[in-house]
Parts: structure tokens; C-alpha cells; sequence
């Protein structure tokens, strides 16, 4: 298998832990854990990192409410994240948490050399800022309310901000970030966030206010300790932190410059323009691909607290189970798009997909195997015409998987693994194994050995989607945890005749609804 076995660092962006964790964060995580876990299971040495955002006036005004202090209310949600990571099974090598001291030595060496690279000044900032978006905005860029307050165009209120600032000089940048654009095409996935970046970007660019005086929740910078950086600044560089930077000089060769930055689309300025202009002020190397997800919306509305309808991970795990969430949400909308929840949405999927078409497939030839063949791989006798074209869809499955995760269209590997297991169960009908056991049984290990094959190559390659499921599938055929790697799918990996299965059981469960299972 040709596969390329160079490092693979991979990374979310690290959330506000200014509240408790929404399907929006779990969503990205899910997402990111499947890159990670695909790139693993191909045989590259990966690193993923995901974490907290924890500095800010957001993060301080919502713990001045609670009546605690930052660090205190930034730990109690920030500890709900790594729960929700690792209840969802998101395969993190590195939980960072802005707060660690490892990142704060990491920002003030990028402030360091931005500084001496002749990028960072000292003036005054005097213009709007949003606190819920953390984000300066032109006064074009907002809007009057009918009651008179002024709104970014998120739909925040902005403040009026006149404070002693340092500044990035980020007009300087717009010329290298053209050109950034235009000779690293894939740097902006997907095509349409390319589209807005650069119209942006060809507007002009302002300097950009990076540091603040008027609180201290942040990460201070050297050698004025009246400021502190603006949440972004040192947001951002927790990318790099998480390669080791700058004291491990060896992580950092091998980790930096990440592959692939994943984020959703509100905050793809920060990471495309921002980011590679920090990037290129202190002479370090850009990461490969940034890709904006759409949102997620709850029935095609806004998920808001003050609207009651924000969905909560610990609550979807408990109701449909983590591999039913994971599946859902990266084959429910095209990744890059946005997705819309719904519980009849999930219930569908649960029941059709993952009980019915993949589920009742392993279940019926494994308990016919079970059965019929005293419960090991069946020996199968000469293959005809039928069981050629499964075996072949089935191996040509991982070249169109690995094209699908390099456009990281998730939902399209997921369409064809469905799609194969879709043809498997119309091989399996026509073939009638169980009115074979009579009157052909070679004939009928013979299709239960290819089928058997089929599930085998399918759990392999859906462990990145629903990797405690696979994990069972794949149990259940017997395979050893040193051959569930893409090392073993197809004919290099093919079921051994005779080899002892365990005695079938249901792996995926329909849903109930709890009223018509009482
Ligand atoms: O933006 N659907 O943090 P955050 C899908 N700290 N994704 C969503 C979403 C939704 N409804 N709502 C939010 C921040 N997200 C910064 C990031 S990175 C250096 C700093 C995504 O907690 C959002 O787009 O507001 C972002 O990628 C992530 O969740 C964290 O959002």
C-alpha cells in the first residue's frame, strides 16, 4: 500500500471554556478524532492536540459573575471538556489548557520575535470591540440597533475601547498573505472560506491592537508588564505550544508546521490571516491546510442558551450512544457545510444505517457462521462471478476512502463504506446462504466467507468513525489488534479458514423510543 509515513499533526481549535461544552464542540472534535484516528490507523506517527482558551475579558467578566476566579472557572469547564473528549473516546495526544505554563513561555517567544522582526509597536487603540466575539471591529463593519446599541455583524454587542495598546503591523502582511493564498491553494479549505478570505484581504488590512491594559487575565507581555496580550495572540500560538515550542527544538521539527488546523467557520480570519502573518513575522513555517466545518444547528435554528435549545454531548451520549452521535454527525451534512440536529434525524440514521444495513449484516452471516460452520471462518470453495465483484468493491473501498479523507470529505467515505455494505447485503440476499445449507453447503461457506470478508474490511475502516463498534466488529471476526490497521485490509489481510470466532452478538442496537420500550 502506498502510503506516505511522514508525521501527521493535526489539531481543533481550543474552545472557550467560558460555559459548559455544546454539539457544536463535540461535533469538531468527533471530526478532528476521525482525521487523527484515519491517519494513525495508515500508518502515520500522529499528533492531536485539542484544549482550552482560557485568558480574556469574556473568561473574566463570566467568572467576576460567578463570583470566582478566572482560573477557578476556566478549570471547572475546562475539566467538562477533557470529560466530553473523553467520553466521546476523541483520541487527543495532548489536552492543553492556555493556562499551562509551557504556554505561556511559547507566546512570549512569538511576541519576542514578531517584536524583533520590527512588527510590534506601541499606540493607542481607540475603536469597537466584542467582548462575546473577542474581536475588534471597523466602525463599518457594525450596525446600529433599532435601541441604539451597536452590533457586530455576529449580532454582539461592541463597546466603545480607547486604551494604550502594542499593535501588529498586519497591513504590512497583506501582499505575502496574497500571496499565500494564491501559491498554497489548498491553504483555505473550504473553497467558498477561501473565496471571503481574499476578498478581505484585498480590501486593505489595519494594523491589529494586540495587547490590553484595562484587566489581567492573560498571558503578560515581556518586558511591559502593564499589558497583557490580546486572547487571540496567545490563543493562536497554542498550536505551537503543543509542538513543543520553542525549548523542545526536535518536537518541533518533527510536528511544525501542522498539517491541518481544524476551526469553524466564524473564526477562519483569525486562523488565515492573523495566524500566517504572526507566522511570518517570526520566521516560522505555516501550517499546510486550515478547514473551516459549518455549524451545527438545532432543527435549522441557532443554538443560544437564551433560546433553551443548546444540546448538551453528555446528554446525546447517554440517549443514543457515543457511536450513534459520532456516525450521525459526520454523515448527516457534508463536513465543511452546515448540519442540522434533530432527533428524528439521529433515529433514522441509528435505525437504517447502523442497525439495519450494517448491523443485521454482520449479526445474520456471523450467527449463520456460528451455526453452520461451528463457529469459525468458513472455507470457501472456488469463487464465482458474484463473490469476485463483492471481494473487488470491497478492496477497492480503501483507495476511495483515503481520496475522501484528502479532500476531507468525511461524509463521502462514510457514503461509500455504506455503499459496499449496501451491495454486500443485496449479494447476500440473492445468494440465500441459508437455503443453501442443504443442498450446497461449499457453496454456502462460500458466501458466508466472503461475506464474513466484507464486514471484516468495513469494521476496518469505520474505526475512525465508530471505533468502539468496529472494535467489537472486529472482535467478533476474530482479528488479532495488530491486524486492524490499513496494513490489513484486502487480500493481505484476508480471513484465515478455520480460524475460531466468538459467539455473535449485536452490535448495533436499534433505538427505542423509551414510551415503546416501557
Ligand atoms: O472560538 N456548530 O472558541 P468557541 C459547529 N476560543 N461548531 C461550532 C458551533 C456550532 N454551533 N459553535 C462553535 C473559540 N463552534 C476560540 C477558538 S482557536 C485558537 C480559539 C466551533 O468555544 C467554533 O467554530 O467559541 C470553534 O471552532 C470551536 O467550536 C470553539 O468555539
Amino acid at each position: 500500500m502506498a502510503t506516505s509515513k511522514s508525521p501527521y499533526y493535526v489539531t481543533t481549535a481550543i474552545a472557550y471554556p467560558n460555559g459548559v461544552p455544546h454539539i457544536g464542540h463535540v461535533y469538531e472534535a468527533i471530526a478532528t478524532d476521525a482525521i487523527a484516528r484515519f491517519h494513525r490507523l495508515d500508518g502515520r506517527d500522529v499528533r492531536f492536540l485539542t484544549g482550552t482558551d482560557e485568558h480574556g475579558l469574556k473568561m473574566a467578566q463570566t467568572a467576576a459573575r460567578e463570583g470566582v476566579a478566572p482560573i477557578d472557572w476556566a478549570t471547572r469547564n475546562s475539566l467538562r471538556f477533557k470529560a466530553m473528549d473523553e467520553l466521546y473516546g476523541i483520541s487527543f495526544d495532548r489536552f492543553i489548557r492556555t493556562t499551562d505554563t509551557d504556554h505561556y513561555a511559547a507566546s512570549q517567544e512569538l511576541w519576542r520575535r514578531m517584536q524583533a522582526a520590527g512588527d510590534v509597536y506601541l499606540g493607542k487603540y481607540e475603536g469597537w470591540y466584542s467582548v462575546r466575539d473577542e474581536a475588534y471591529f471597523d466602525e463599518a463593519e457594525t450596525t446600529l440597533a433599532p435601541d441604539g446599541t451597536r452590533k457586530a455583524p455576529t449580532g454582539a454587542p461592541v463597546e466603545w475601547v480607547v486604551e494604550e495598546s502594542y499593535f501588529f503591523r498586519l497591513s504590512a502582511y497583506q501582499d505575502r498573505l496574497l500571496k499565500l493564498y494564491e501559491d498554497q491553494p489548498g491553504f483555505i479549505g473550504p473553497d467558498a472560506r477561501r473565496n471571503e478570505v481574499l476578498a478581505f484581504v484585498k480590501r486593505g488590512l489595519s494594523d491589529l491592537s494586540i495587547s490590553r491594559t484595562t484587566f489581567d487575565w492573560g498571558v503578560p507581555v515581556p518586558n511591559d508588564l502593564k499589558h497583557v496580550m490580546y486572547v487571540w495572540v496567545d490563543a493562536l500560538t497554542n498550536y505551537l505550544t503543543g509542538a513543543g515550542f520553542p525549548a523542545d527544538e526536535e518536537a518541533v521539527a518533527k510536528w511544525w508546521p501542522a498539517d491541518l488546523h481544524v476551526i469553524g467557520k466564524d473564526i477562519i480570519r483569525f486562523h488565515t490571516v492573523f495566524w500566517p502573518a504572526f507566522l511570518m513575522s517570526a520566521g516560522l513555517p505555516l501550517p499546510k491546510r486550515v478547514f473551516a466545518h459549518g455549524f451545527l444547528y438545532n432543527r435549522g435554528e441557532k443554538m443560544s442558551k437564551s433560546v433553551g435549545n443548546v444540546v448538551d454531548p453528555f446528554a446525546l451520549a447517554e440517549g443514543y450512544g457515543v457511536d450513534a452521535v459520532r456516525y450521525f454527525l459526520l454523515r448527516e451534512a457534508p463536513f465543511g457545510q452546515d448540519g442540522s440536529y434533530s432527533h428524528e434525524a439521529i433515529v433514522g440514521r441509528i435505525n437504517a444505517d447502523l442497525a439495519n444495513d450494517l448491523g443485521n449484516l454482520a449479526q445474520r452471516s456471523l450467527s449463520m457462521i456460528g451455526k453452520n460452520c461451528e463457529g469459525r471462518a468458513p472455507a470457501p470453495a472456488a469463487f464465482a462471478a458474484a463473490d469476485e465483484a463483492i471481494l473487488a468493491a470491497v478492496d477497492g473501498l480503501a483507495a476511495t476512502v483515503r481520496a475522501a479523507f484528502d479532500d476531507l470529505a468525511l461524509h463521502q467515505a462514510l457514503g461509500a463504506i455504506w455503499q459496499v455494505v449496501a451491495e454486500t447485503n443485496r449479494y447476500f440476499a440473492n445468494a440465500e446462504p441459508w437455503a443453501l445449507k442443504k443442498t450446497d453447503p461449499e457453496r454456502m461457506a462460500t458466501v458466508l466467507y466472503v461475506t464474513a470478508e466484507a464486514v471484516r474490511n468495513v469494521a476496518i475502516l469505520v474505526q475512525p468513525f465508530t471505533p468502539a463498534a468496529a472494535a467489537k466488529l472486529l472482535d467478533l471476526l476474530g482479528v488479532a489488534g495488530d491486524a486492524r490497521s490499513f496494513d490489513a485490509l484486502g487480500a493481505a489481510g484476508r480471513l484465515a479458514p478455520g480460524a475460531l470466532f466468538p459467539a455473535p452478538q449485536p452490535v448495533f442496537p436499534r433505538y427505542v423510543e423509551p414510551e415503546a420500550a416501557a
